[in-house]
């Protein structure tokens, strides 16, 4: 059954959602690398790789159903923060402001009664939760290690671990 166009919409602004979060991830490891944090700067880079995979993700599921694609505009990050905690703060910030939006998008599809976008969805809403537990994870390692040096370098080291996003971890 075809996609209903105002839903296709809806989506589309999501596929804007997740550009916008990939671009804001980008800037971050680009912050990162300029710190000489190479590890934090993997990390983002690769959270960046997961959100345009995530877009993706929806791109390919509106044309799937004979909806059409209009991308629209994404704003330029904030480029500079004060340490690694605010960085993290500010995606805890933006990845709760996301999971919103996938809520509000899931209950549109309850009541529009399209199934095949509400099992689209509840992928993402695990990879919500998934997001904001990793997250807040980090955030809470990095509040333990405040401004020790040797741990941060440490820590860096373990982020630079994170395996590459793949089809299974991002679509
Ligand atoms: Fe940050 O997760 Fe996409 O949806």
């Amino acid at each position: 059954m075809a996609i209903k166009p105002a839903l296709a919409e809806a989506i589309n602004d999501q596929i804007r959602a997740e550009f916008q979060s990939a671009y804001l991830y980008l800037q971050m490891s680009a912050w990162f690398t300029e710190q000489n944090l190479p590890g934090f700067a993997h990390w983002m880079r690769t959270q960046w790789q997961e959100e345009t995979l995530h877009a993706m993700k929806l791109y390919d599921f509106v044309h799937q159903r004979g909806g059409a694609i209009v991308l629209g505009g994404i704003d330029a990050p904030v480029g500079s923060y004060a340490n690694p905690l605010s960085v993290f703060e500010k995606v805890r910030e933006h990845e709760l402001m996301i999971t919103d939006r996938i809520n509000a998008l899931y209950e549109r599809a309850l009541t529009e009664k399209d199934l095949p976008l509400q099992i689209v969805l509840q992928w993402f809403i695990n990879e919500q939760v998934e997001e904001e537990s990793q997250v807040m994870e980090i955030i809470d390692r990095l509040k333990l290690i405040g401004s020790d040096g040797p741990s941060i370098y440490l820590f860096d080291r373990q982020l630079a671990t994170r395996p590459a996003a793949t089809a299974g971890e991002g679509a």
